[in-house]
């Protein structure tokens, strides 16, 4: 795979780094993406089942989607994508890994300096209390589950008209200001806010490289767009980059 030369001067220079990723960096582990042809489940929208409106309707239904994938994930390890990502964090002085994901498979593969910003699917929330807590038990059994307290527990991931975490939001927001590069990875700028990082990034004058399958509304502002699978265009990129 050749690399434009400035680029990877470029991200051996930079000190401050922040890389965006999202369900596409989680497809060769087997984790299927939420838009397009290989989408999420069924005859159902992600968007449809992805809301507490959804929730509160049919919990029955929506936990089922959600035992779903956490059986697929609970069998699913993290990729060369991944690790590659997760062997960054010792390369810079400062960088921060802001995934969408809600599978978990950063921390598997070894990063430490990462914001979960739509949650962890393996957190579950008390809808009364607000209480988080991991809930492990795989598959979950009795559908919807319950808090000791009686109410339904949800889970810890954040939906389409929810606020994001706010402690996450704040580190994102600092990080992505002050970087030097940002890189999004696997993810199609469709669900906001996440989707205006690399814009904001760009107006606080970093460098912003995307690296997708396809071009997508990111490519239109990006500096670069590496086409390919994230599991072979980073290590291919990183060995460049670290390579004497
Ligand atoms: C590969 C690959 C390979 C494949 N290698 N690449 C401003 C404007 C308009 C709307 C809004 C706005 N601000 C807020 C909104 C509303 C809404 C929103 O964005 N709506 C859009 C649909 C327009 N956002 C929200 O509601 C957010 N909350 C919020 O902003 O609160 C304040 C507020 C509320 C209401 C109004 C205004 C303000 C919350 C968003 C929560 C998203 N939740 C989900 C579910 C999480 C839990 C779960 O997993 O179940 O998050 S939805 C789903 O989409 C999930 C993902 O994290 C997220 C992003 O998807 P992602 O990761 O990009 O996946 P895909 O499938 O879209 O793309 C995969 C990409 O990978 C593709 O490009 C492939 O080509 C590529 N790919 N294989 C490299 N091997």
């Amino acid at each position: 795979m050749d690399f434009d030369v400035e680029l990877i001067e470029k991200l051996r220079q930079a000190s401050k780094v922040v890389v965006v990723t999202g369900s596409g960096i989680s497809a060769e582990s087997g984790i299927p993406t939420f838009r397009g042809e290989d989408g999420l489940w069924k005859k159902y929208r992600a968007e449809e089942l992805a809301t507490p409106q959804a929730f509160f309707a049919n919990p029955e239904l929506v936990w089922e989607w959600y035992d779903w994938r956490r059986q697929l994930i609970g069998k699913a390890g993290p990729n060369p994508g991944h690790q590659i990502i997760a062997s960054m964090e010792d390369y810079y002085d400062d960088f921060l890994l802001i995934t969408q994901n809600v599978d978990g498979l950063h921390g598997k593969a070894g990063s430490h300096n990462m914001v979960e910003i739509h949650g962890n699917i393996w957190k579950v929330k008390c809808t009364e209390e607000n209480t988080e807590k991991f809930l492990d038990e795989n598959p979950i059994g009795q559908l919807p589950p319950k808090c000791e307290c009686g109410a339904l527990l949800r889970p810890a991931v954040v939906w389409f008209g929810e606020s994001l975490p706010v402690d996450g939001l704040v580190r994102a927001d600092k990080a992505i200001k002050e970087c030097d590069i940002l890189i999004t990875v696997g993810t199609s700028g469709y669900v906001y806010p996440v989707a205006s990082f690399p814009m904001i990034a760009q107006a606080s004058r970093a460098l912003v490289i995307e690296i997708n399958l396809e071009k997508t509304p990111i490519s239109q502002i990006a500096d670069y767009t590496l086409l390919g699978k994230s599991g072979d265009v980073l290590p291919a990129l990183w060995h460049k980059v670290i390579q004497k």
